[in-house]
């Protein structure tokens, strides 16, 4: 299996990929104002991939539950300064985490490589932007929208109803003329879901394989974590570390973190574990 996401090809021939997580809000859960500064958000962008991120998810609204949507224009003012230093250094690989197309458009334009939507091409727009380009794009899975997604979550069988979001995204996805190699799915941990919804996402996660695309799980600090421990987002690491091996354990092929580190050596153990079954 190959992810393509422009001049990047990742083959995973060396395990997952850790996908660092920057958020230039000042609102995110966990990072939320500390790289409002474009010059310390490319600091910690460098700090990441010195400690060995594959790529870098830049984000300019928060996808917390509760909250509200950020225009395109402020995410394009928190976003670009960012942007084109980071992307000066062609080492760097650079993922942005938006629902817009029109912010999209402009990040591919600057040179991003991957457009990680959680809308999962909710703009009817995005799809098109995307295929012109031949970035990688990271289609999510949410129910309803982050300010209303935890309100009351339903599913008669969420494994069920995210495999058939997938079927429909990727086939959006493929009339657009998206190359199904650069596409990679995420069933949305967290997003419009309870916390049994998260487990069984997790527990579950080999059925999203008939897809033969990479999946990408993000559990780094999330609060299903802290409502299981009872424990703030600043000392959700060990469970995060957990969830993480978990989903790897079972399938995952890029896992979204604050956490470098410690998720490098967490998906190693449970790659090589998954390496080792006889199924
Ligand atoms: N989670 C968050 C944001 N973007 N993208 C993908 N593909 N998958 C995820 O699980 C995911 C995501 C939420 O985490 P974070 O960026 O830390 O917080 P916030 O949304 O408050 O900025």
């Amino acid at each position: 299996m190959i992810w393509r996401c422009r001049d990047r090809v990742f083959d995973f021939a060396h395990g997952p990929l850790v996908m660092g997580i920057v958020n230039l809000t000042p609102d995110s859960f966990s990072d939320g104002g500390r790289y409002l500064d474009p010059a310390s958000a490319v600091a910690r962008i460098r700090e990441l991939a010195a400690l060995g991120a594959d790529l870098i998810d830049l984000g300019a609204e928060s996808t917390r539950p509760g909250a509200t949507p950020v225009a395109s224009d402020e995410q394009l003012r928190r976003l670009m300064p960012v942007l084109e230093l980071a992307l000066a250094d062609p080492a760097l690989c650079i993922s942005v985490d938006t629902a817009s197309a029109a912010v999209a458009e402009r990040a591919l334009a600057a040179g991003a490589q991957v457009v990680n939507d959680v809308s999962g091409l909710g703009d009817p727009d995005m799809a098109g932007i995307v295929a012109k380009s031949g970035a990688g794009l990271v289609v999510m899975h949410m129910q309803g929208t982050p300010a209303t997604m935890q309100a009351r979550p339903s599913y008669d069988d969420v494994v069920l109803e995210v495999r058939e979001h997938f079927v429909e995204r990727c086939a959006r996805a493929h009339a657009a003329g998206i190359a199904q190699e650069s596409i990679a799915i995420d069933p949305g941990i967290g997003f419009g879901k309870t916390t049994a919804h998260n487990f069984e996402l997790l527990a579950r996660l080999d059925e999203l394989g008939e897809f033969e695309r990479p999946v990408l799980i993000g559990v780094s600090r999330k609060s299903f974590l802290g409502r299981a421990l009872d424990l703030p987002a600043d000392q959700r690491l060990d469970a995060s570390l957990a969830a993480t091996a978990i989903a790897v354990f079972h399938g995952a092929r890029i896992v979204r973190t604050h956490d470098i580190t410690p998720t490098i050596r967490a998906v190693r153990i449970a790659a090589a574990t998954r390496a080792a079954r006889r199924d």
